[in-house]
């Protein structure tokens, strides 16, 4: 008996952003096989140039994408599962790259681990400075969670705050918005608000 399998590439996550801030937004893909759990291609498509770049991000088992500006620079930020030279073990990290003119990408900032194991994260200025925080969903011992807000720092990121521990923390609608339980009631905030659940 021949069994024929069909492997189809599938789009897993889609943004639109200046990569290469010459003023006009790409199309930025993570493809798939299937439905892989983690993604296989990180593609840039510039319809002003007509040009597609394709960067092979496999072995890194890339499963989100996100795009922000830190420290003037447009930053392309990808959650890995991966090892690092200091951990044998895989896990969920983050990575940032930024990007030249042709689209090719430059290691911006490698994050080693995240406090407590990473579930989620987004880009956003929770501060309007101008330069995105990294705002993460981490997994605490017994299966709560935790939301953290990372800013940079010379050369790495820092907690700079911390939610109370929390039993549901989920990013919404393109990370725009959070779903959290705060004493037992669900509540859905838009992220701009999460300054006021952050401890003083
Ligand atoms: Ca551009
Ligand atoms: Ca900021």
């Amino acid at each position: 008996m021949c069994i024929i399998l069909f492997l189809t590439i599938s789009i897993m996550e889609v943004d639109t952003y200046d990569l290469n801030a010459d003023g006009r937004k790409e199309l930025i893909l993570l493809t798939r096989n299937g439905l892989s759990k983690y993604g296989k291609d990180i593609i840039i498509l510039d319809f002003e140039n007509k040009s597609v770049v394709s960067h092979d991000f496999k072995e890194m088992q890339p499963w989100k994408v996100e795009t922000g500006r830190i420290s003037d620079e447009n930053i392309l930020a990808l959650g890995l599962n991966m090892k690092s030279p200091l951990h044998d073990e895989k896990m969920d990290k983050i990575f940032m790259y930024s990007i030249d003119t042709d689209y090719g990408l430059k290691a911006f900032f490698r994050s080693s681990k995240t406090l407590n194991p990473l579930r989620d994260f987004v880009l956003y200025d929770l501060d309007h400075d101008d330069t995105d925080e990294i705002i993460t969903i981490e997994e605490l011992n017994g299966g709560n969670r935790v939301i953290n807000c990372y800013r940079r720092h010379g050369f790495g990121f820092y907690i700079e705050e911390q939610s109370d521990k929390l039993k549901r923390a989920i990013f919404l609608r393109d990370g725009r918005y959070l779903n959290i339980n705060g004493d037992n009631v669900d509540r859905i905030i838009p992220i701009g608000e999460l300054k006021y659940e952050f401890k003083k």
